[in-house]
């Protein structure tokens, strides 16, 4: 693919990397709509495809107990035969009757805006093609296992549902105050690598936690990263990691905090957290303030 094919096609808008540079994305963006969906092209799975798939699967399935949440242990079910790479249609069919959302297909990562609005629609993109064998323990980019495996059990979780619709539509705010980067920290501290605080312990509800050979384990029983309490603004000054496990956790109380968090508009939030971001400045990966709590495990 290259993007100069899908600029023509997607109204001058190029797809776009997050934090990773200038690479152009992976992914055929010539067949994808103005909305950066498209058909999931099932006749591109080589049987070697299933099997990374499969093997991906049965590799995390079995670290689950004791370190995923019990939401997502329940919903995980939900993807299917965990044999082959699943068809979209069919597992959207079974979300739409759960919480009203649907799965769609994309090429791969697309520009915040369109991001944000398919989350908004109750629509979540889902890439299709799959990490190469030589990927199988790292992948820079979601591919269809990340996406299906780590994202979509948790959408058939009400609460968790309508939290990342409420993202959706602070995204798309977002966009218009030029607050983009603050609002892709609570993304990235809760919906990709967030832990939450059970009776029986932390558990990981985070996509990038939960579809990570090693990061699973290391986020939830590591001594070596800092687990912190959810705190909206603190989070938004936090910086984060795009190339280690995370140094720093954010653990919530229940689905319920995550979403009563997002209701207050947002713009009076912006606007303290750039303040104290010039007063006091970022906060680094890894950095506890004085006097916070942190999770001991
Ligand atoms: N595109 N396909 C895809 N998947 C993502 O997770 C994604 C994206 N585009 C933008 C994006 N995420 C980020 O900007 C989030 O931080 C909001
Ligand atoms: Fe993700």
């Amino acid at each position: 693919m290259m993007p100069g094919s899908a600029k023509a096609l997607n109204q001058g808008v190029a797809p776009v990397t997050y934090g990773q540079g200038d690479r152009p994305p992976r992914g055929d963006y010539a067949r994808a709509g103005a909305d950066y969906t498209c058909a999931q092209d099932y006749g591109q799975y080589a049987e070697a495809d299933h099997d990374t798939y499969r093997r991906l699967y049965a590799r995390q399935l079995q670290q689950l107990p004791g370190l995923a949440c019990d939401e997502f242990i329940a919903a995980v079910q939900q993807l299917g035969a965990p044999e082959r790479i699943p068809r979209f249609d069919d597992i959207s069919e079974r979300l739409l009757k759960a919480t009203g959302w649907q799965i769609v297909c994309v090429p791969g990562l697309i520009p915040e805006e369109a991001f944000f609005a398919l989350l908004a629609a109750r629509r979540f993109p889902v890439t299709d093609w799959i990490r190469r064998p030589e990927e199988f323990d790292y992948v820079v980019e979601p591919d269809v296992f990340h996406d299906l495996f780590g994202h979509v059990p948790l959408l058939f979780d009400p609460t968790f549902a309508d939290y990342m619709q409420a993202y959706g539509a602070g995204g798309l705010k977002a966009s218009r105050l030029d607050a983009c980067e603050l609002l892709a920290r609570l993304y990235w501290y809760t919906v990709e690598f967030g832990l939450i605080d059970t009776k029986q312990g932390l558990r990981a509800y985070g996509a990038g936690v939960l579809s990570s050979a090693g990061e699973l384990r290391y986020s939830v029983t590591s001594p070596g990263p800092r687990r912190v309490a959810f705190d909206l603004q603190r989070l938004m000054r936090s910086r984060y990691r795009i190339d280690t496990y995370q140094a720093t956790y954010f653990v919530v109380d229940s689905f319920r905090q995550l979403f009563e968090a997002t209701a207050p508009d947002f713009t009076p939030v912006y606007a303290r957290v750039r303040e104290t971001i010039s007063s006091q400045g970022e906060i680094d990966a890894g950095v506890v303030l004085p006097g916070e709590r942190q999770f001991m495990i």
